[in-house]
């Protein structure tokens, strides 16, 4: 029966921390925490995930025409977001941020890389040309890793970090969220995000209460 529990550490890179080239509004601030984490030895599988784009990715605004960072069109039939160009391939943006314990982490799961589509989840692309959403492998991993429960931080909460808890329900884990330990892009919806995360079966809990249960 597998019993272990995996913290997931997402995209913590120089790019979505202030400075970056998609900045997340305090997304400096839960470094210490989510170092505490890696540092911990409650989870003994660790994972982290990397937004890893080439320059030519159909989520930059500036690979699309008459159109600014923020903006939303259709792609592959659904919304997509175009951001400022980020995360791209071996810039130093795109590192996994230098102030974490990196050494700690079991395995790195990258994800952008196809240009056509976008990619929030460390499970799974978002919806390609095919229509579905192709999986990272990340759930087989943590299976054969005798894994059934995801601890989640990093960034941000209202992309990468929503999605990748959304899909690791679907994928049938026990999930938490540590909401203290992320931060969003846009936080005027973080109550609905929070709402909508709860009742698709996420738990949410800050630092301290995680910290308390282990
Ligand atoms: C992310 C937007 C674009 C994230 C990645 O890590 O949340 N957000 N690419
Ligand atoms: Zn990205």
């Amino acid at each position: 029966m597998p019993n272990r529990t995996a913290l997931l550490v997402i995209d913590v890179q120089p790019d979505f921390l202030p400075g970056g080239q998609l900045a997340v509004g305090e997304g400096d601030r839960i470094l210490p925490g989510v170092r505490a984490l890696m540092e911990s030895d409650s989870f003994p599988v660790r994972i982290a995930t990397q937004d890893w784009h080439p320059p030519e990715h159909a989520s930059f605004a500036s690979n699309h025409s008459g159109v600014e960072p923020f903006d939303v069109i259709q792609l592959h039939d659904h919304d997509q977001v175009l951001w400022p160009d980020h995360c791209v391939q071996g810039t130093p943006g795109a590192e996994l941020h230098p102030d974490l314990p990196w050494g700690r982490v079991d395995a790195v799961i990258r994800k952008g890389m196809d240009p056509r589509v976008d990619s929030y989840s460390g499970f799974r692309n978002n919806w390609g040309p095919g229509g579905d959403r192709p999986p990272t492998g990340l759930a087989g991993y943590l299976r054969e890793r005798q894994v059934a429960e995801v601890v989640i931080c990093g960034l941000a909460r209202d992309f990468c970090v929503g999605w990748t808890a959304e899909d690791a329900v679907d994928a049938g884990f026990r999930t938490t969220l540590v909401w203290d330990l992320s931060r969003s892009v846009d936080p005027t919806g973080d109550e609905d995000l929070r709402g909508k995360l709860s009742e698709q079966g996420v738990r949410i809990l800050t630092r301290d209460e995680l910290m308390l249960e282990r």
